[in-house]
């Protein structure tokens, strides 16, 4: 982990400028009847998961180009999780991933979980691949296989991962299925659907108490015809038909181009099915960029239905936050402070909309001056704010710049490139 003293020096070192620039954001949003210290504290109190995948280069089908210095596996890659957090104050929890980071010993991986002061967020089932030794292959699908005993070998590896999840002190699944087709004809349309539904009451009926089920849809890729769970429509009738403790999680590249997903969440809410979000970003599909890189408006309006949820105190209104990215030409540790911070503006914007005014203009179908309440919190400068929260919660002020001083990836090459290695055993 980072020496605190270099983060206090960093911070030192940006603190008259941080001062000056805090005041003035201070007093510019209190002519406004807008209070900063509400923001800070807010803010301060935003977690957000990373997931156990981010942390390594991730590619496409058409390569990849490691960097130097990567975590070697679970163990390290929790280190660098240790980093973010430390800098941003916002991530005290880890997505794991069954299996692409299952640990050999999981009390191993809690013990050294707590020595880095994180915990576990929802963990991910993986019947998506085929992996090593496994009796039934999963080309033709796994929750709504045609074949009953390749559905059972999926429930029994997700009620797997719920055992792992549970020995690590997680209270969630995030069950993300590939299943679908690719031409007409291909599948069922209705049965497939029902025997995933099937599978999930099995994997529900198995959930340990205090437990939350997270369906994760996605409209296509691998599947390019139908993908059975291909919308948030069929997430939540999946919720619904599951029970209290099945909600929806919003995976923000899991839309099609255009689609109003600040809409979706609102819908969501309204069910009270809102279960969690993955956040990245995208142009075209299933990019995973980093958050706020390509909309940040739409972020902010994603937020913003947050917050108001949030102000009018919705029903079973409690979402789970997480990132889900692929890291293909950045740092990965950078990107995730670059996203930690991306996500702390949108949040710290969305609390600054005027609500009170903009509820008034949407009555009276005043469209320009509603517009411009939302454009006015988006336009601000929330540079001070949120940094101010990060300090508070003992992280940086310029979580990058800190970052980069450090040396943290430089020391890590030696050790993780020419270093002996450690097995996580004797961590
Ligand atoms: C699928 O594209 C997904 O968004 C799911 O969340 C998976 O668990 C994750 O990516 C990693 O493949
Ligand atoms: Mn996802």
């Amino acid at each position: 982990m980072l020496d605190r003293d270099l983060i206090e020096q960093e911070n030192d070192a940006r603190d008259a400028a941080h001062q000056r620039d805090f005041e003035y954001t201070a007093e510019r949003l209190e002519r406004d009847g807008l209070d900063a210290e509400r923001v800070v504290a807010e803010v301060a109190a935003f977690e957000v998961a990373v997931p156990s995948w981010a942390l390594g280069t991730g590619g496409t089908r058409f390569g990849r180009f490691p960097g130097l210095g990567e975590p070697r596996d679970v163990f390290e890659k929790m280190e660098d999780i240790a980093v973010i957090h430390q800098l941003t104050g916002s991530t005290p929890r880890v997505s794991l991933h069954i299996p692409w980071d299952e640990p050999e010993d999981v009390a191993a991986l809690r013990r050294h979980a707590e020595g880095l002061n994180l915990g576990f967020d929802a963990v991910n089932s993986n019947t998506f691949q085929d992996q090593a030794g496994q009796a039934h292959s999963y080309k033709f699908g796994s929750f709504s296989h045609t074949d009953a005993a390749v559905r059972r070998q999926g429930v029994a590896h997700t009620l797997h991962v719920i055992e792992v999840g549970e020995a690590l002190g997680s209270g969630a699944i995030t069950v993300w299925l590939a299943d679908g087709s690719n031409f007409p004809g291909q599948m069922h349309l209705r049965r497939s659907y029902e025997r995933v539904l099937g599978c999930l009451e099995e994997v529900y009926a198995g959930l340990p108490e205090g437990w939350q089920l997270y369906t994760e849809h996605k409209p296509y890729e691998p599947a390019f015809y139908a993908t059975v769970v291909q919308d948030w429509g069929s997430s939540l009738m999946l919720a619904q038909a599951l029970g209290a403790r099945a909600r929806c999680l919003v995976d923000l590249g899991h839309h099609l181009p255009n689609t109003n997903i600040e809409l979706i969440v609102a819908r969501l809410i309204t069910a009270g099915k809102l279960g969690g979000f993955h956040f990245n970003d995208s142009k075209y599909g299933d990019d995973d960029l980093t958050t706020g890189s390509i909309k940040p408006y739409q972020l902010f309006l994603v937020f913003n239905e947050l917050v108001d949820a949030a102000v009018e105190g919705a029903a079973d209104f409690a979402p789970d936050y997480m990132i889900d990215q692929s890291h293909n030409l950045k740092d990965p540790l950078e990107a995730l402070l670059q996203t930690v911070e991306a996500l702390q503006r949108a949040y710290a914007r969305a609390l600054l909309v005027d609500r009170e005014a903009l509820g008034a203009y949407q009555e009276e179908n005043d469209v320009l001056m509603a517009e411009r309440a939302l454009q006015t919190a988006y336009e601000r400068d929330v540079s001070a704010l949120v940094a101010e929260a990060r300090r508070r919660q003992g992280g940086a002020l310029d979580p990058i710049a800190t970052f980069r001083r450090s040396g943290y990836r430089r020391a890590k090459v030696s050790a993780r490139e020419h270093g002996a290695y450690v097995p996580p055993q004797s961590l």
